[in-house]
């Protein structure tokens, strides 16, 4: 806006001013030599200065006919007074039809086109203003959420530091856990191996050797004495009485007794009786061997010794350990000692032990956990997996602390100032048809059926605006956020046919809906505006969504220029 160019004292030829049309940069260079010439501007030729302006083309860069169109190729300005001034082609002056960028219709002839530059300015200037009110309050709004950011980037340092000092410590309570637990299982080797020298132990297993090898001589003997007494039935059966000799008589005799058998010339007469008692005695005697549940019976010894034998005595020793150690913490005679005190003094006598306990383990005097069976070891090992389990998720917190305080302030991420952290996984939602749609910011766009059904993702959060031509940070490259590999879209359009044709000669076999298919995709447009709201989803084409957003996000501050502007307006 530069309003005294008007009131310069120029000379007026053929009812055109010598700047008129000249960009307002450029007026200074319009002016005479003291010898009445002037210079076109790319300095190739000197004309006097009434060529300046007069419907003819002189200069070879057409810079002596700003306001006339006379030369093809250059540029018209027109003032638009009491709006913004515009550039137009000079083809477009001086053609007959009033341009909508001129709205002081400077590129006709007078009398051609209106001057409506005071209602365009007047409605532009409301517009401007509206937007730069908004714009004003949107941004006091975004300032808060660059507050946001810097509070979230506090918050996160301190919890990156404590979670490294979380892990420094879990670090050495897993390096510590580790060596109770290899010092727990090397120990209980040393252990056990001095548990096996027990004096019970030792004679326990001289026990079983001595009942194994009575066991076998037992064997022999019955197989002996069942062969005797075969012989003896052959002598018993077989001898003849009538020969009267007495010592086979007193053989068989003493057999038949023994084995509770009837005398042989009684059986012939049919008299029982004899055997019958000797038969009376065998079942008392049976009798008197069940009467105890426990008692070894000839039975019992037969079935149930060779399981005893085969018992394993190592497993045995270290039950019999824990057994004997299970009322006892620490199993040794000291700690019995509570059974002869009174029972006022146990109190006492309970501390003093415990100090007692840690001195002698401190001295090596006693071996603290050394005792521990093999279950000491496995839950030595288990705290251990339980602290490295610990250990694991503390780093992968302090992994994601790190992670997300890269993304604060980081162009690509939560925007330079940090104003879109605040906006992180905030889920917009609006209703188009029989769809909720739902986009959570960052995260990912879904499709939600009204009236039920399957939800489909339109893709997961992927980046902002990947066009080539804007450049991450500026606002373009805020102004659109892309998001891809939704659902899968079964006969997607042509264009995703011709990137699958290629592979159509090798993947021949495939079904064409295998080729045709592809990833749901959205794309989100945001601009400036006070709240956090979906403007409208549309499908661009089958799969391809649209979202229209506003956010106070993008409401940049106003710049001194536009607060100027805006005063001088
Ligand atoms: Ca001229
Ligand atoms: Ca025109």
């Amino acid at each position: 806006m530069i309003p005294w160019l008007l009131l310069l004292p120029l000379p007026v030829l053929a009812g055109v001013d010598k700047t008129f049309g000249v960009q307002p940069n450029l007026v200074s260079k319009y002016a005479p030599s003291s010898t009445g010439k002037w210079k076109c501007l790319d300095g190739s030729k000197e004309i006097p200065w009434a060529f300046v302006n007069d419907d003819s083309c002189d200069c070879p860069d057409g810079s002596d006919e700003p306001g006339t169109g006379a030369c093809p190729d250059t540029v018209f300005y027109c003032q638009n007074k009491g709006h913004i001034g515009a550039t137009i082609v000079s083809s477009r002056v001086n053609d007959g039809i009033c341009e909508p960028e001129c709205c002081d219709g400077s590129d006709e002839r007078s009398g051609v086109c209106k001057n409506i530059c005071k209602e365009v300015g007047e409605g532009y200037r409301k517009k401007r203003d509206a937007e730069l009110k908004l714009r004003k309050t949107g941004a006091k709004i975004r300032s808060t959420y660059i507050q946001f950011a810097h509070k979230e980037k506090k918050r996160l340092e301190a919890l990156i530091e404590a979670s490294a000092k979380d892990v420094e410590l879990q670090e050495k309570e897993v390096a510590r856990l580790r060596d109770i637990a290899d010092r727990t299982e090397s120990i209980s080797k040393a252990a056990l191996e001095h548990k096996q020298q027990s004096p019970l132990y030792f004679s326990l297993l001289q026990h079983s050797e001595a009942l194994a090898a009575l066991q076998r001589e037992h064997k022999k003997h019955t197989q002996r004495e069942k062969v005797l007494g075969e012989i003896l039935n052959t002598l018993r059966s077989g001898y003849n009485p009538n020969y009267q000799d007495m010592a086979v008589l007193e053989a068989v005799r003493g057999w038949e007794e023994l084995a509770g058998l009837p005398h042989i010339n009684d059986v012939a007469k049919g008299s029982e009786a004899e055997s019958t008692d000797a038969a009376t005695d065998k079942e008392e005697e049976k009798k008197d061997e069940e009467k105890d549940e426990n008692a070894w019976t000839a039975e019992r010894l037969e079935r149930d010794i060779d399981p005893l034998l085969n018992t394993d005595y190592v497993s045995l020793l270290l039950e019999h350990d824990e057994h004997i150690m299970a009322p006892h913490e620490e199993g040794s005679i000291l700690f019995d000692l509570t059974s002869y005190l009174p029972d006022s003094l146990i109190p006492q006598y309970e501390d003093f032990k415990d100090t007692l306990v840690s001195w002698l383990k401190t001295f090596g005097i006693i071996r603290g956990g050394d005792d521990s069976s093999a279950a000491d070891s496995t839950r030595a090992r288990q705290a251990l997996t339980d602290a490295e389990n610990a250990l694991r998720s503390l780093q992968e917190e302090k992994k994601k602390a790190e992670g997300d305080i890269k993304e604060v302030f980081n162009v690509h991420g939560f925007g330079r100032e940090g104003e879109w952290k605040k906006l992180d996984n905030l889920c917009l939602k609006k209703d188009v048809g029989d769809y909720t749609y739902e986009l959570c910011l960052f995260k990912e766009a879904s499709q939600i059926p009204i009236k039920g059904g399957s939800t489909f993702s339109l893709g997961r959060f992927g980046s902002w605006n990947p066009a080539e031509n804007v450049e991450a940070g500026e606002p373009a490259y805020y102004e659109k956020q892309i998001y891809k590999h939704g659902t899968r879209c079964w006969n997607g359009p042509e264009r995703n046919v011709v990137v699958s044709l290629y592979f159509l000669s090798i993947l021949y076999t495939l079904t064409h809906v295998v080729l045709f298919s592809f990833f749901r995709i959205a794309q989100l447009l945001l601009s400036c505006g006070v709240e956090n709201a979906l403007i409208s989803v549309m499908e661009l084409e089958k799969c391809e969504y649209q979202f229209t957003a506003t956010t106070p996000a993008l409401c940049l501050p106003l710049t001194d220029e536009e607060k100027e502007g805006r005063d001088e307006l």
